[in-house]
């Protein structure tokens, strides 16, 4: 009613919100949309100059996604479906940001969001029930319910080198990537980190400098991404039969489909010519399906070592050179236990002559000099750096924010040895916060938008359930929390995960608790986990 509407205004006025969202990515974007139609009132606070998130940060050349961009969107609105046309196979990060400005626009959700304004502490007041939240403009906001859509993928790690604040030439950070374009003409580059982000930008770096040189610690294992122009009929068939593909993709282990050659057995239990055939057929395909060749290559060494020699195998081939290509294929974890890379041409990089890999195996860096980068073996001059060191990942932008709850509560202390949460979705002593894709929620093992929105529903039905069933907070209760906290390490310990220096188990940060963070049982068991969760009445503490 207009009576109401006045209320909400003016609570707004006064800075008493029911809901506050921290970060304007996929996950914030539709976690507003879904709150206003619920009709509270609501402001999203984000960081950056614009929305869009992983996609607005990240503007390295080469950068995209690596799921197709027709698994890789929203599903909740058939009309923008109808509307936008996606135009490659994978979505050029300029593509996708370009998608969430649409969306932005198109559900008019700019008027609800503040841009250029970080969330430093979120502070919950036992005697109100609401949330105090602060921010680096210097404002203060009260709200019954915060929601962290912080990103899984959004602080970027610091780097340890000695001497980096030496360096006289540019640096770039893929992650906080310059918003002009970036001329490597002339320019002797270094690359360091060669992850997702080095992987995809190295190609592309080479094609412009004079001379690039590759600075790698640690071979990733790389499959190509055979990325093709995507034509409208390809499309409209897709979005004939959405529902169908829908419910394929919700049924799959990660959030994504593809056809092509899985078999539901072991690599083991079939002929060396069969395992060779089924491989090619994935590696000609391309992309993450890879993965999926053989039901155990996550579950049983000897089964990985086929894939990871298949992929070995593949690198010879490419690389003229047999030093670098011995390099390239000096991996020792199982594939797919650091994040399998999906490139354009980056093994073919190695064989132009401006380009050099320098393996940290064999030559240490020492120091970042005022021209250049120091090994145990040489000095390489350098005019810029470029770090593709990645992220602080799935707890990092959290933790940056002071959250405390009941009684003293922080998540700082409380996460000081591994995250600990319910479902990835709460934690215990922090009432009406919710996380979305948040620590042991399978996040980054999936598609992720397809892991947001599940969760940006089941927060927006859980908040209407506590609305209409009057209850004033909701936390999970410790047992709950214990007992998920128990599955999501048992599975892990299950699986070959812990084998790899990973971010997945917050290897590459220096301090960081060795602890493999996200659920890796696959989408279904999740889903239908929180889904009995909703169904019971949230069987939480839910307190009137
Ligand atoms: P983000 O997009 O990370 O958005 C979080 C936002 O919160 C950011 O804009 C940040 O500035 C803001 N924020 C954080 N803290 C604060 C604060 N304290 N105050 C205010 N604002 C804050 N996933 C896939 O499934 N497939 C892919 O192919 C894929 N490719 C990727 C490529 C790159 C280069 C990267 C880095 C990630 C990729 N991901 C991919 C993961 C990607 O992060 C997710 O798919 C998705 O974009 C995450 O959306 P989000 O909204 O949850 O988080
Ligand atoms: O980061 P990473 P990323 N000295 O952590 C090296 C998603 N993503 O930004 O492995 C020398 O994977 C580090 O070496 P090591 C995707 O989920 C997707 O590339 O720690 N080297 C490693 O090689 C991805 O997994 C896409 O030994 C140092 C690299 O830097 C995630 O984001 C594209 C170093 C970091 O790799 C993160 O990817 C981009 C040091 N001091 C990102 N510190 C798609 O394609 C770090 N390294 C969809």
């Amino acid at each position: 009613s207009t009576t109401e509407e006045n209320l909400s205004d003016r609570m707004k006025l006064f800075n008493q919100l029911d809901v506050v969202i921290v970060g304007a990515g996929f996950s914030g974007l539709y976690m507003l949309y879904r709150i206003r139609q619920l009709g509270l009132s609501v402001r999203v606070f984000e960081t950056a100059d614009g929305v869009g998130g992983t996609w607005y940060w990240n503007r390295y050349p080469g950068a995209r996604c690596d799921i197709e961009s027709l698994q890789y969107s929203y599903s909740f609105s058939e009309e923008l479906r109808h509307e936008w046309h996606w135009n490659e196979r994978y979505g050029s990060q300029i593509e996708i940001l370009k998608y969430l400005n649409y969306v932005a626009d198109k559900f008019h959700l700019r008027n609800d969001i503040q841009l250029k304004t970080r969330v430093i502490s979120a502070i919950y007041d036992e005697n109100s029930v609401r949330w105090n939240i602060q921010t680096d403009t210097g404002e203060s906001i009260s709200a019954k319910f915060c929601i962290m859509a912080t990103g899984c993928l959004s602080m970027p790690k610091q780097v340890d080198i000695n001497g980096i604040n030496n360096f006289k030439g540019k640096t770039y950070y893929t992650s906080q990537w310059p918003h002009e374009n970036i001329n490597f003409h002339d320019q002797r580059v270094a690359v360091i980190g060669t992850g997702s982000s080095g992987v995809q930008s190295i190609p592309l770096i080479a094609e412009e400098a004079a001379h690039l040189y590759v600075f790698q610690r640690t071979p990733c294992f790389s499959v190509p991404a055979r990325n093709t122009p995507l034509d409208l009929q390809e499309e409209q068939a897709w979005n004939k039969d959405y529902n169908e593909h829908r419910q394929k993709i919700l049924n799959t282990y990660a959030g994504f489909h593809t056809t092509g050659l899985s078999y539901d057995q072991s690599a083991l239990s079939v002929s060396p010519e069969t395992q060779q055939k089924a491989y090619e057929t994935r590696w000609q395909l391309g992309g993450l399906s890879f993965l999926s060749t053989f039901n155990d290559l996550f579950f049983n060494k000897q089964s990985n070592d086929t894939a990871g020699n298949f992929v070995k195998s593949q690198i010879r081939q490419l690389v003229k050179d047999p030093v670098v290509a011995e390099s390239l294929t000096s991996q020792d974890y199982p594939v797919g236990c650091k994040r399998l890379c999906i490139d354009t041409n980056y093994y073919e990089t190695f064989n132009r002559p401006n380009v050099t890999l320098v393996d940290l195996k064999k030559e240490n860096i020492q120091q970042i000099t005022s021209n250049g980068i120091q090994t145990t073996k040489n000095i390489h001059e350098i005019d810029c750096i470029v770090f593709a060191t990645g992220f602080d990942a799935l707890t990092g932008a959290l933790m940056k924010i002071d959250i405390r709850g009941q009684s003293d509560s922080t998540i700082k202390k409380k996460w000081c040895e591994g995250p600990r949460t319910c479902l990835g979705l709460m934690t215990t002593d922090f009432p009406n916060l919710f996380m979305i894709t948040g620590p042991g929620s399978p996040s980054v093992f999936t598609n992720m938008v397809v892991s947001i929105e599940q969760h940006v529903d089941w927060i927006a039905d859980c908040l209407d359930y506590l609305r209409k069933n009057q209850f004033d907070t909701i936390e999970p209760t410790q047992e709950s929390e214990d007992a998920w906290v128990n599955q999501v390490n048992a599975i892990a310990n299950a699986s070959l995960v812990n084998m790899a220096n990973s971010w997945y188990l917050g290897a590459n940060v220096p301090g960081k608790p060795r602890v493999f963070i996200p659920y890796a049982a696959g989408i279904v068991p999740y889903r239908q986990k929180c889904d009995q969760v909703a169904a019971n009445g949230y069987e939480v503490n839910a307190a009137k």
